[in-house]
């Protein structure tokens, strides 16, 4: 339990329990303990806050999204005058606005660390969550916020052998205080998304010999790493609200205003030059939605901007037969990747790509990895193999709400929830950035989320004390957004963002595709209804 947190959990009455202490957690702790003036505390099982940016802090690691938009607009003197030294901040820079954010509204004196709630159980009669920690402290709270992380729930296959390995086994997402020192050694790193993209990039230069054991080829274009705009830092001083605003309103919530032109609509030569721009700009999600309107819609479209990362990789990659193994298969629409130099990197000498799709990894020998068809000697194997994402942590705590509803049934066929936020039958409870919740980057819709959850909350207070969801008001959210994810490219293309990442999870919807804009109006409109579709008392 930390310094500044309180003793003991066992016992207390809260109003508020908010589990998660990364970006929405502490963000949900202010709003509710200051702004609403409530009695709340925010329980994380890491030793220290950030959350996904406490874990995360692997070689390489940083945001891809433009700093500008990493981060809340509450404090306005914290928005303009934190100066991001980089307009894409690395994992360090991160945490230490979190901390700054924490440390200038006190927030750790709420935080108890190192605790993990395993339980949550509604009690209908008193009318509040009963938590339990894993420790078997049994607390209180008439409210419960999840801020528990969208891809913060590990995934590591077993590869069998394990214990026979001499080297040492880091994964990527819980990355040791004190790693060793990779200089010099023969490296592994499986997995090639965003993660392993950036750890390869980034130990490359400095390592004996890097091993990239690829499944499956993902695009990626450069991420165009540099200062931070001095145009973007005048534009938050001058209006820091029309500033959130903007970016609030531009689609995806990335920094850019997605386009609005048809790729088909263009010129090829026009396609091209657009294209070239956008890879000299980088940015991954920048060269998916800024640049044309339809490529994760149409397959067509979507060919256009394929051929043209096909072209750069070959005319990159010396060696044709890497560079046809970097080339992927399969549509643009999974998370796009963008980090500097990729493609570069597998023409150094101390670089060896391994593809794993055709020969797959078998086991661990004493000295390193055994594939179908070889062996590598290795010193430390990076695994850098995603997360069950967007529903894993929620799934991770034995919940149950109203008549023993399990959450673990109500989803086992994949999520249920409303507007990313609420679930039927489970009432009292928020989701910080939950299942159906839009598809954008993340701390401006968290603090958007939470502002609009918890003026619920407040309705609820002045209306008995409790708020549910309808459950016809939940299933035309979930048909909403099966329609919508139905209509892209993202619904047959394996990622995360359905669930096929993950051996034996069902595949799903679990997003709203209608943008941040509609996401917005359509809150908007419920809250002005007079909370539609959910019941009060
Ligand atoms: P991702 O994008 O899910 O990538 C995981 C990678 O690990 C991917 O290349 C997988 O290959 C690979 N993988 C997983 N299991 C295996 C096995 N058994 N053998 C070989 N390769 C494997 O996770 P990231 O952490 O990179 O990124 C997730 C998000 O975190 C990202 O979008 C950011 O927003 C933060 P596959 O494609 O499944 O063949």
């Amino acid at each position: 339990m930390s310094d500044s947190g309180p003793d003991t959990l066992d016992g207390r009455e809260l109003d508020v329990a908010i589990i998660g202490a990364g970006v929405g957690g502490l963000y949900a702790l202010q709003r509710v303990r200051d702004q609403l003036g409530m009695n709340a505390l925010a329980i994380d099982d890491a030793p220290a806050l950030g959350g996904t940016w406490f874990w995360n802090k692997y070689p390489g690691c940083r945001v891809d999204t433009e700093s500008s938009v990493y981060a809340y607009s509450f404090d306005k003197d914290l928005f303009v005058d934190w100066e991001w030294s980089e307009r894409y901040a690395l994992q360090p820079e991160v945490l230490a606005y979190l901390n700054a954010v924490a440390d200038k509204h006190d927030l750790k004196r709420s935080i108890v660390f190192e605790t993990r709630i395993t339980e949550a159980t509604w009690n209908e009669d008193k009318s509040r969550w009963a938590l339990t920690t894993a420790a078997g402290d049994t607390f209180h709270a008439r409210y419960l916020i999840e801020g528990v992380g969208l891809l913060s729930s590990s995934y590591a296959p077993e590869f069998p052998g394990r214990g026979d390995f001499r080297g040492e086994v880091l994964l990527a997402s819980k990355w040791p205080d004190n790693p060793p020192d990779l200089a010099g050694k023969r490296v592994g790193v499986v997995g090639t998304g965003s993660t392993g993209i950036q750890i390869i990039t980034a130990l490359a230069e400095t390592v004996g010999h890097l091993y990239v054991f690829q499944r499956t080829p993902q695009w990626c274009v450069p991420l165009g790493v540099g200062p931070f705009p001095d145009a973007t830092r005048r534009r938050m001083r001058e209006d820091p609200e029309g500033f959130r605003d903007w970016a609030l309103n531009t689609g995806a919530v990335f920094g850019f205003v997605e386009s609005t032109v048809s790729a088909l609509d263009v010129s090829h030569e026009e396609r091209q030059r657009v294209y070239e721009a956008a890879w000299q700009k980088g940015n991954g999600f920048a060269f998916m939605l800024e640049t044309f309107s339809d490529i994760v819609v149409s397959p067509e479209a979507n060919q256009t901007a394929t051929d043209f990362i096909k072209g750069k990789i070959h005319s990159i990659v010396n060696d044709p037969g890497t560079a046809e193994l970097l080339t992927p298969k399969d549509y643009y629409a999974k998370r796009p990747l963008a980090a500097d130099g990729y493609y570069e990197t597998f023409n150094r000498d101390n670089v060896t790509l391994v593809d794993v799709k055709s020969a797959p990894i078998e086991r661990f020998s004493r000295a390193g990895l055994v594939t179908a068809t070889g062996e590598y000697a290795l010193d430390t194997l990076i695994l850098a193999t995603g997360f069950d994402a967007i529903t894993g942590n929620y799934l991770r705590i034995e919940t149950t709400g109203r008549g023993g509803l399990r959450l673990q049934d109500k989803w086992k066929e994949g999520p249920r929830a409303r507007c990313g936020m609420t679930i039927a039958d489970f009432p009292n409870l928020f989701m910080v950035f939950g299942p159906f919740s839009p598809f954008t980057s993340q701390p401006l819709v968290h603090e958007w989320q939470i502002d609009w959850f918890t003026t619920l909350v407040q309705e609820a207070e002045a209306r008995g004390g409790v708020v549910d969801t309808e459950q016809s008001a939940e299933d035309a959210w979930v048909a909403t957004c099966q329609e919508q994810m139905a209509g892209t490219l993202f619904a047959v293309t394996d990622s995360w963002i359905n669930g096929s990442n993950i051996p034996g999870k069902p595949r799903a919807s679990m997003a709203y595709m209608g943008g941040m804009a509609g996401y917005m109006a359509e809150m908007n409109a419920i809250a002005e209804a007079g909370y539609r579709g959910f019941r009060f008392g």
